[in-house]
């Protein structure tokens, strides 16, 4: 029984996993759902999902929600020896790559999202300072985890590094990375943005995430400037 990813191209958690499905060569048919228009939130679909969030996955009547669980499972199910290295054995190498999918989770993601939900119900026409602080913390978390490693986690890709490009990719276009005082997250961005797999399924997602948050900012603009 195929996989079914319901999934929107928007969504950095849903681009993670549609890469590693691609690097592992899993295939999977895609099923759109629309978060801003609340279609995750039909009876059939919150029964699936309580979380009522995208992504998640459904094999053979197993449904799983959250990308990193999601990452993970399709690893151990999937992976062969050509990827052994994205979640190596090695019991600390896959404890810091466990850290920093929890870090993507529960910091860095959470620092997008914090931008993310007034802007889509237009309460937001531009970042807070209190945002733009929380997404420095969390940059110059990440510029100290790249001081230990060449990437997150470890010398070479791992599952952490896909996790994180992709909400780094729309956090950025929301609040750029200083390269001055974030030099080491900088260079790892330009790094990631290269790679083939990031320009073919995260770069375009990425583009559209970003342009629509910024026009939702520019609407509200709009409509607090004509209250005036
Ligand atoms: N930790 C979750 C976060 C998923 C998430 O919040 N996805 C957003 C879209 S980017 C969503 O579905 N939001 C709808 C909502 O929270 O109601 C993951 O990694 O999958």
């Amino acid at each position: 029984m195929p996989i079914t990813l319901y999934k929107i191209d928007g969504s950095p958690p849903a681009r993670a996993v549609m890469m590693v499905a691609n690097i592992l060569g899993v295939q999977y048919e895609p099923y759109d759902i629309n978060p801003l228009m609340r279609e995750q939130d039909t009876p059939e679909m919150t029964k699936k999902n309580p979380m009522r969030t995208v992504p998640y996955m459904e094999e053979d009547g197993f449904c799983l929600a959250d990308s990193h669980a999601i990452m993970l499972y399709l690893f151990d199910k999937y992976a062969t020896a050509e990827n052994a290295s994205l979640y190596p054995t090695d019991k600390r190498k896959r404890a810091t790559i466990n850290q920093r999918l929890f870090f993507d989770c529960g910091i860095l993601f959470q620092s997008l999202r914090s931008v993310m939900a007034p802007t889509y119900t237009g309460r937001l026409a531009e970042l807070s300072k209190s945002m733009k602080r929380n997404i420095d913390d969390a940059y110059r978390m990440m510029e100290a985890y790249l001081s230990d490693s060449i990437y997150l986690a470890d010398d070479v890709l791992t599952l952490a590094d896909i996790s994180a490009i992709t909400t780094i990719s729309s956090l950025h276009g929301v609040h750029p990375i200083d390269e001055k005082r974030y030099p080491k997250l900088n260079r790892w961005y330009n790094t990631m943005s290269e790679l083939e797999v990031c320009k073919r399924i995260n770069r375009p997602g990425a583009e559209m995430h970003v342009a629509s948050l910024k026009a939702f900012m520019e609407i509200t603009k709009e409509k607090l400037k004509a209250k005036l």
